[in-house]
């Protein structure tokens, strides 16, 4: 009973506070009513999910900042936040350019009838080769306006003396669409700042820590991982329950209404065509804006669920919960995140100004996953498999509502005043998808830093990339000789 008191006292230590705020800060949100229905199958696209779909509000302003919510009184300063970004909303890759061809040509071939079977004839297929995963025109806009959204929310920290003085870091992982997306979003700041994207009209000094840099140990921590590489990323039997699924009685249902809509004889077509010409909706709709797509007609919400789940079970098992390394390969982010922190709280605590106020880092759905599962997050009761597809109907871990295009993670360190004790000073609160996210340990959406340390000492002080990522030969060196 006491322990369950200290807890609440040490987690939320101005509830009282907190609470008048979210009175206070009342804004428009909420009032504006989305008036088309049409992507209700817009909520199953996994990771190809638009970000508006999580702030659909941003459909009608993408610039309204949703203050609606218990951030921390004015009592309490920022002092700094650390984030990690999706890149923004991209071009399909090469491999499902390949697969939409051949789809688009099974349709040519046989087809017959129908209107919708005209349409999908009649439709352009203007996917080409060298697009491969790029970040599109759409994709640079995400990153511009959060840019925009984030730098209201957190006016202290976003300034255009830091700014200029070389006090915001961008960390990207090297592929092509994050190091755009990084651009995009220091172009929003630079418009935000300036009143527009100062590109070369600055000197070369200040361009330099206004460039993206590199850093794949950090940000495709995923690629470094031997451990993962062979148990997971390039073995043919660990995505078993995936594959499964494909062929069970849910998938076969799916396939059999579209092969009788499309008039293509069952055999000519398999799960991953069927999710191919679903994702061509989701591109549709992410790209061109475009809602009426011949490709989304052909999908009803039930199929979009049984879609949605496919989509899911793959990245449970290879990036979530499915199995331990995909998320431990992650620790090394994870400890430089509280490097920031603590380095922050340690300068905060010397009456400096704090050196690094602004951390932003561009990554992958494949980055964010395994960090959220590390830390706990969207975790269910049981594991998703092929044969739970119902019994998971109300599961946590759903791609599409934790990591659309431009999905971010971010984590803000407060300096409070009028703290209990000088421990209680600092405190972390954190937001996805610029929602504020309860911590797994507290269900509460703040914490003091130190009790939060404590809550992942295992984390940050018995995870070491380099041992967890060691792969052990088997019948070179048994575990109990090391
Ligand atoms: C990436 O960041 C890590 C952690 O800060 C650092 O040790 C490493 O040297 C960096 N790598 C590159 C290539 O900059
Ligand atoms: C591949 O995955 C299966 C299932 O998890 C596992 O039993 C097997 O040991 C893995 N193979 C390798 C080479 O790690
Ligand atoms: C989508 O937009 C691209 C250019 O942004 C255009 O070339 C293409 O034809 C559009 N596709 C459809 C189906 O409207
Ligand atoms: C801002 O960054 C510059 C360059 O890295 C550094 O010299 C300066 O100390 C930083 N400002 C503060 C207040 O720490
Ligand atoms: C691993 C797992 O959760 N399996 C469950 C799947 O659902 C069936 C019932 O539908 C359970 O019996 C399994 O335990």
């Amino acid at each position: 009973m006491s322990f369950a008191f200290t807890m609440y006292r040490r987690c939320v230590p101005k509830a009282a506070q907190i609470l008048l705020i979210s009175v206070t800060w009342f804004c428009s949100v909420g009032h504006t009513s989305i008036t088309s229905d049409f992507p209700r199958l817009a909520s199953y696209f996994g990771t190809k999910t638009r970000y508006e779909e999580i702030n659909p509000f941003l459909l009608e302003n993408p610039l309204l900042v949703n203050r609606k919510q218990d951030l921390l009184p004015n009592t309490c300063t920022p002092l700094q936040i650390v984030s990690v970004i999706r890149h923004g909303t991209r071009y399909p890759t090469h491999k499902q350019i390949k697969k939409m061809k051949k789809m688009h040509n099974l349709i040519l071939q046989y087809g017959g009838g129908s209107d919708l079977v005209e349409d999908l004839r009649n439709w352009n297929m203007w996917y080409e080769d060298w697009m491969d995963g790029q970040l599109v025109q759409k994709g640079e806009q995400d990153m511009n306006n959060l840019a925009l959204r984030l730098s209201s929310l957190f006016p202290s920290l976003f300034t255009a003396e830091k700014f200029k003085n070389c006090n915001m870091t961008f960390l990207t992982s090297s592929k092509h669409r994050c190091v755009d997306s990084t651009k995009a979003f220091i172009s929003g700041l630079e418009q935000r700042f300036f009143g527009f994207p100062q590109g070369s009209i600055i000197g070369l000094d200040e361009l330099i820590c206004r460039e993206p840099v590199v850093n794949d140990t950090l940000m495709r921590f995923f690629d470094h991982c031997e451990k993962f590489v062979v148990q997971v990323e390039d073995n043919d039997t660990a995505m078993h329950e995936v594959d499964k699924f494909k062929e069970s009685p849910e998938m076969m249902k799916v396939l059999r209404r579209i092969s009788a809509l499309l008039n293509i004889p069952e055999d000519e077509l398999n799960a991953d065509l069927i999710q191919v010409a679903f994702f061509t909706c989701s591109f549709e709709l992410a790209i061109n804006n475009t809602e009426n797509s011949p490709w989304c007609k052909l999908f009803d919400e039930e199929d979009g669920k049984v879609l949605e789940y496919l989509n899911d079970l793959k990245q449970y098992w290879k990036r979530g919960y499915g199995f331990a390394i995909n998320s431990r390969s992650s620790c090394s982010l994870f400890q430089h995140i509280f490097q920031h922190l603590e380095t922050a709280v340690a300068e905060s605590k010397r009456s400096q100004k704090v050196s690094n106020p602004v951390v932003m880092q561009f990554g992958h759905a494949e980055t964010l996953l395994p960090l959220l599962a590390l830390m706990g997050l969207f975790k269910d009761e049981k594991p998703l498999t092929a044969e739970n597809f119902s019994l998971q109907s109300e599961r946590k871990f759903r791609s599409g509502r934790i990591v659309p295009y431009a999905s971010n993670l971010v984590f803000v360190l407060y300096h409070c005043d009028l703290a209990e004790t000088p421990e209680d000073e600092y405190q972390v609160q954190m937001l996805l998808n610029e929602n504020l996210l309860p911590f797994p340990h507290s269900h509460q959406s703040v914490c003091v830093y130190d009790d939060l340390k404590k809550q992942y000492s295992h984390l940050l002080e018995n995870c070491h990339v380099t041992e967890e990522c060691k792969l052990l030969k088997v019948g070179h060196v048994s575990e109990d000789e090391l």
